[in-house]
């Protein structure tokens, strides 16, 4: 048998891909790695345990109900970032404003982390997959100092790693520092994340769409049409139209498509006219991730992450997956729009 790797082994290998580094970015991975096993260790318990399961009776700035469990992981992803001091702040869905780190140690902090703590929370009572998604700057601001919203408000590209932790089946960690996009498998016995998917791919193409399709007749009659187009008819050379797979927990439906091929669809819609996921915390993490693998991530118009970001908890359509799947909705986007001027 040979030997397992290690997602700390592998860290702390890859950091010489980096030559000048300080290990202060392998630190924030490996401590991404241990909340979410603290985290997975909750989620996998929800069921048992009253103080964690249900709804906290807030809603967040966006108006949605929290559950407990999303604000116990906030809660703990944020404990383990202000004691780890190599980050200066964060922003995560679950909090109003950016959180700067008001402690010297912190202060020197080179790093910022915007993170969705628990997404597709609307999953946990009825223990479907639910996930993490993170993502990791370098700071704008002077360290020494507090960390401000100029830091938090950076364009994708200027991501120096993102990743998601995917609570399934089996608990797993997908991250990226811009060299390749690796995943790794929660071993529970040995309490060790091992490196189980090696530079993953994304196939070009896929036979997978995901789309809330309640939402078919309140979004551009566009992308109604592009669905019926390509996704529920038999084309040429098939057998059958692609198949229709939608979990409603983000992360999930993401990490199947990166493995089998698919386009994942989030659009404006009339109730969401910017789109319903968050830029900065949802969107760029996983564009990140998808170009990394060979595939694309628009707002139907435009790459995501070129974007400048206008507010924290911004939202955008987006449209992830297969590159080829990607461009053939885009191309139909931009042709509707040609044709009727
Ligand atoms: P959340 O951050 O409040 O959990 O919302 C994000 C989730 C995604 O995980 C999922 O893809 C989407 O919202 C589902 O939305 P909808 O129920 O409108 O289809
Ligand atoms: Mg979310």
């Amino acid at each position: 048998m040979s030997k397992l790797t290690t997602l700390h082994e592998f860290i702390m290998d890859r950091q010489n891909d980096f030559p000048y580094a300080t290990g202060e970015l392998s630190r924030i991975l490996s401590d991404i790695a241990i909340a979410s096993k603290m985290v997975a260790n909750d989620v996998r318990r929800a069921g048992l345990l009253e103080h964690i399961l249900g709804a906290q009776g807030n809603t967040n700035i966006q108006g949605e109900e929290q559950q407990k469990l999303d604000v116990v992981a906030d809660e703990t992803f944020i404990k383990i970032f202000r004691a780890g001091g190599e980050i200066c702040g964060i922003a995560s869905e679950e909090n109003d404003t950016f959180v700067a780190f008001n402690n010297e140690i912190s202060k020197q902090g080179k790093y910022v982390v915007l993170f969705d703590p628990l997404d597709g929370s609307s999953n946990i009572d009825v223990n479907v997959s639910i996930g993490t998604i993170f993502s990791i700057y370098r700071r704008k601001s002077p360290q020494g100092t507090l960390a401000t919203k100029e830091d938090m408000m950076q364009k994708g590209i200027e991501q120096v790693a993102a990743g998601y932790v995917l609570y399934g089946s089996s608990t797993m960690l997908v991250y990226t520092t811009g060299k390749g996009v690796n995943g790794f498998t929660l071993d529970p016995h040995i309490g060790e994340f091992c490196l189980s998917h090696p530079n993953m791919k994304i196939p070009e193409t896929g036979r997978i769409y995901s789309i809330n399709e309640g939402n078919i007749n309140v979004c551009d009659p566009g992308i109604k049409q592009y669905v019926e187009t390509y996704c529920q008819r038999v084309l040429e050379g098939a057998k059958r139209p692609y198949s229709g797979r939608y979990i409603g927990s983000l992360v999930a439906d993401f990490h199947r498509n990166l493995i089998k091929g698919g386009i994942y669809i989030y659009p404006a819609t009339q109730i969401a006219p910017n789109g319903h996921l968050r830029l900065l915390y949802e969107c760029n993490p996983l564009a990140f991730i998808v170009e990394q693998a060979g595939g694309l991530a628009t707002t139907g118009y435009q790459r995501v992450l070129d974007i400048e970001p206008k507010e924290l908890h911004q939202r955008i359509p987006f449209f992830v997956g297969s590159k080829k799947m990607v461009e053939q909705a885009m191309n139909f986007l931009n042709q509707e729009v040609a044709n009727n001027g």
